[in-house]
């Protein structure tokens, strides 16, 4: 046993979102997302049923408390209280969520809320999603709502990864609507993402409730592939001001540094791009929800490895876990590069548990406002399969990759990062936006056609770390 010395209050959470585990995308006057369309014209996979959640939360939870789980990372679906992202309410969707979360509360599972998790309502998107300054009113109203409706909400989340919906909406393509190489949009909607988040910010300090409010950041440490050559350290630089930096300084600082502008700037004059607009007045939005800014969530699941690279944009997205499929290679910006020794997924993703480390000590040092960090997503896809005697999933590379990144997230916590909880990706099987079904992530396998629940062995490992508090060694 490796002892952690964690927090008093510390929560082991397990993390779901709305569109990936509700399911029942057309039930109770449920309005259409932008995924809807996309994913019906894919024809690779159908939203329906997920894990229906919508149904079987109750199981869920009471799952979540039997396995010492004590905090949920649920999302509430815009489109489920406003069908068509503003005017009438769908009273369904609004009950749905007061049952989930008075289920929580009586299981002591505390949920952690998050306002918008990849999941515009379609007529948000049709009308410019986040490139539309009127929509991020919408959202306000939304929030507004929301804010008011569930007193009993002590986390709210604004949004979840705003760097995963600008740079897979407009860089790699990956979500709808699928452009690619368009930074200026990218940038673009990176700032009115900063903003809409900022307000939300406001928004909820001015009204004066309970609860503790911040965001969830999908933050992938960048390092230069050869940390000896100069064109690498720059290309790393160049591609975390393009995942990380923007957003970094956007909503912890209050305002961007000039390091990151110049970085920016230089990414879309090297690809003949227009710059983005920031007026006067959003600086005061940001500095003033930074200031007031309750934690910062941090996803953590990979890091990136950057060559210099000068020639023309090229992506490949590895969808289906063929592993060394994918490719990225960004003009302006730098080249993504495996360096020796380091194992990857099924899917591509570099496995290097010190990028946790470092990310949290880089919150720690360069954005003091931050008083709380919790790790709101983190944990490992595979293919599982259950087998006919419905033996319990030996998910021992998941145990393993847990182990090793909660010891980091000790290590920084011994250095002085203020973690105050850690959620694994995720509660139960989902699908994964752009993997689909096989893709799998949970403490829970889920039967997917029975909708049946089989406890893998990391939930047997996690319900012992969660009450020992200590990385149990199996
Ligand atoms: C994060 C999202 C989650 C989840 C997870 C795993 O980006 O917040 O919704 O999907 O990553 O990623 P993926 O499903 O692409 O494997």
């Amino acid at each position: 046993m490796v002892e952690l010395n964690f927090p008093k209050n510390f929560y082991f959470g397990g993390a779901t979102a709305a569109y990936q585990a509700e399911g029942a995308t057309k039930e109770d006057g449920k309005g259409r997302v932008l995924w809807d369309s996309y994913l019906e014209k894919e024809g690779t996979f159908s939203p329906d049923p997920a894990c229906d959640f919508y149904h079987r939360y109750p199981e869920d939870i009471e799952l979540a408390h039997k396995f010492g789980i004590n905090a949920i990372r649920v999302s509430i679906a815009w489109s489920r209280i406003f069908p068509n992202g503003d005017g009438k309410v769908e009273k369904k969707g609004v009950n749905f969520y007061h049952e989930l979360f008075r289920k929580c509360f009586s299981e002591n599972v505390e949920p952690f809320v998050t306002l918008h998790h990849f999941d515009s309502p379609e007529k948000i998107y049709l009308d410019g999603d986040w490139l539309n300054p009127q929509n991020i009113s919408k959202f306000l109203d939304y929030a507004k709502f929301c804010f008011k409706e569930f007193p009993e909400i002590n986390y709210w989340i604004t949004i979840n990864e705003p760097t995963s919906m600008a740079v897979q909406q407009y860089v790699t393509g990956t979500f709808p609507p699928a452009q690619k190489y368009n930074f200026s949009r990218c940038f673009q909607v990176e700032h009115n993402l900063n903003l809409a988040h900022a307000k939300a910010v406001n928004l909820f300090k001015k009204m004066n409730l309970k609860g503790k409010i911040g965001i969830v950041h999908a933050l992938q440490t960048v390092y230069p592939f050869d940390p000896n050559k100069s064109g690498d350290q720059h290309a790393a630089e160049l591609q975390d001001a393009l995942d990380n930096k923007l957003f970094l300084d956007g909503t912890l600082a209050g305002e961007y540094s000039k390091k990151s502008i110049d970085l920016v700037n230089e990414i879309l004059t090297a690809n003949q791009q227009k710059h983005f607009e920031v007026r006067q007045e959003d600086y005061k939005e940001l500095q003033s929800a930074a200031n007031q800014l309750d934690f910062v969530g941090v996803n953590y699941y990979f890091s990136k490895f950057i060559k210099e690279y000068h020639g023309k944009s090229e992506t490949i997205h590895n969808g289906t876990g063929k592993k060394g499929s994918s490719i990225s290679r960004l003009r302006g910006i730098g080249e993504s590069g495996l360096r020796d020794g380091i194992a990857t997924t099924d899917w591509d993703w570099p496995i290097y548990p010190k990028g946790m480390y470092d990310i949290l000590m880089r919150i720690t040092n360069e954005y003091p406002k931050i008083k709380n960090i919790y790790i709101t997503e983190n944990g490992i896809g595979l293919k599982e399969e259950l087998d006919n005697k419905h033996t319990v999933i030996n998910d021992e590379k998941r145990i393993d990759y847990l182990k090793l990144h909660l010891k980091e997230v000790q290590r920084a916590i011994e250095d002085g990062a203020k973690v105050n909880g850690y959620f694994v990706w995720s509660l139960q099987d989902m699908f994964s936006w752009t993997n689909g079904y096989n893709k799998r992530y949970g403490l829970f396998y889920v039967d997917f056609k029975s909708q049946k629940r089989y406890p893998k062995k990391s939930a047997y490992w996690y319900k012992e770390l969660s009450e020992t508090k200590q990385i149990p060694e199996i």
